[in-house]
């Protein structure tokens, strides 16, 4: 479903994911082109989840994330030429090209930290919830992590402190699942969590928590909203885990995209390879918030393509800007340590 906003705003949530999209799949063939080298994660999949997410909160809030940030910086409003000049290491980065993939970071929209510890980002989070608090800004911290995080010892002992101190803080997990896997995790057990449906966990710490579809942008809308209502009003801590079916794209370490976005791909994907058809066709975020689009006569397809041409050639702009930026000078290697 949609989500509860004037037209105006769902269109904006669509440029939104269309950025992260096409930022994605154009880091893909800079990639491949041998524009940059190492490792990267995609956003890509769980659009519906970061963008109408991130839409929640003030701009002043803290936030927090992991080795797939791309997605959760662009929903916030980073440049996507400052942030794909950082991926490539260019001196015009977000961080002057130090942070690459793994750690691009945008102190002035509130993300601290990227972290590339699994779960590393979970106490941290905590630490800014219980600065907010001990300061009555009202400011609460948004953590977003995958599932991963929560086989790691740091996730529990965070979750029984902000139980215990009610801190301000949105537990977001996103759920990718595998490959292939269906879009609810329908499974009895997981062969990696003891603690299964992954809600159990921060349960067993007193924190409320959902298991949600991220695949829905209205009802990740509407769940995260009240989330953070909880949380400002004084309710501490509150977990959403968020459901998406990992983007066919990311099944192997090194990204791939098996059929570039188009506004068309919404209703005919038989240009999809067979191996990624059923993905495209029922499991893609932006293209089923586009059908969404048109069928609550919120905007026609044309309109919709329109969004999509000025997202990118704005793209294509921030490609063209990141790879004419320069490298770091050698002596900036050693500015900007605390240790
Ligand atoms: C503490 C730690 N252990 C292991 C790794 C290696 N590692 C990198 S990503 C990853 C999987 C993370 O899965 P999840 O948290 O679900 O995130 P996803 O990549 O699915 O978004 C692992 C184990 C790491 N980076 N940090
Ligand atoms: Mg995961």
């Amino acid at each position: 479903m949609l989500p509860k906003l004037p037209r105006e705003n769902l269109l904006e949530l669509c440029r939104r994911m269309f950025v992260i999209r096409h930022f994605e799949e154009s880091l893909v063939a800079l990639h491949d082109k041998g524009v940059f080298g190492g490792h990267y994660h995609l956003y890509v999949g769980q659009e519906a989840t970061g963008v109408p997410a991130l839409a929640c909160l003030r701009a002043d809030d803290y936030l927090f994330t992991t080795h797939r940030n791309h997605g959760h910086l662009l929903a916030r409003g980073a440049e996507p030429k400052r942030l794909l000049a950082e991926i490539l290491g260019r001196v015009d980065g977000l961080n002057k090209g130090k942070g690459g993939s793994f750690h691009s970071v945008a102190p002035s929209l509130g993300f601290l930290h990227s972290s590339g510890v699994v779960a590393g980002i979970i106490p941290l989070s905590t630490g800014t919830a219980y600065a907010a608090k001990a300061q009555k800004n009202g400011r609460i911290t948004v953590c977003l992590f995958g599932d991963g995080s929560l086989e790691e010892g740091a996730a529990p002992e965070a979750f029984n402190l902000a139980s215990l101190l009610k801190l301000p803080v949105l537990f977001l997990c996103e759920n990718n699942g595998k490959y292939g896997s269906g879009r609810a995790v329908a499974a009895a057990q997981s062969s990696s969590m003891a603690a299964y449906p992954l809600t159990d966990l921060p349960k067993a710490y007193k924190i409320p928590a959902q298991q949600i579809d991220g695949i829905d942008a209205g009802l990740v809308h509407g769940t995260i909203s009240e989330a953070v209502e909880k949380i400002r009003r004084g309710d501490g801590p509150q977990f959403v885990e968020a459901q998406t079916v990992r983007y066919p794209g990311s099944a192997t370490n090194w990204p791939t995209v098996p059929a570039p976005t188009d506004t068309a791909l919404a209703w005919d994907v038989s240009s999809v390879p067979d191996n990624a058809r059923e993905w495209y066709h029922s499991a893609d975020p932006l293209l089923v918030y586009i059908r969404e689009l048109v069928q609550a006569n919120q905007a026609t397809r044309d309109a919709i393509a329109a969004i999509e041409r000025l997202v990118k050639s704005d793209i294509a702009a921030a490609v063209e800007f990141a790879v004419n930026s320069p490298y770091p000078k050698p002596e900036e290697a050693e500015k900007g340590y605390f240790a």
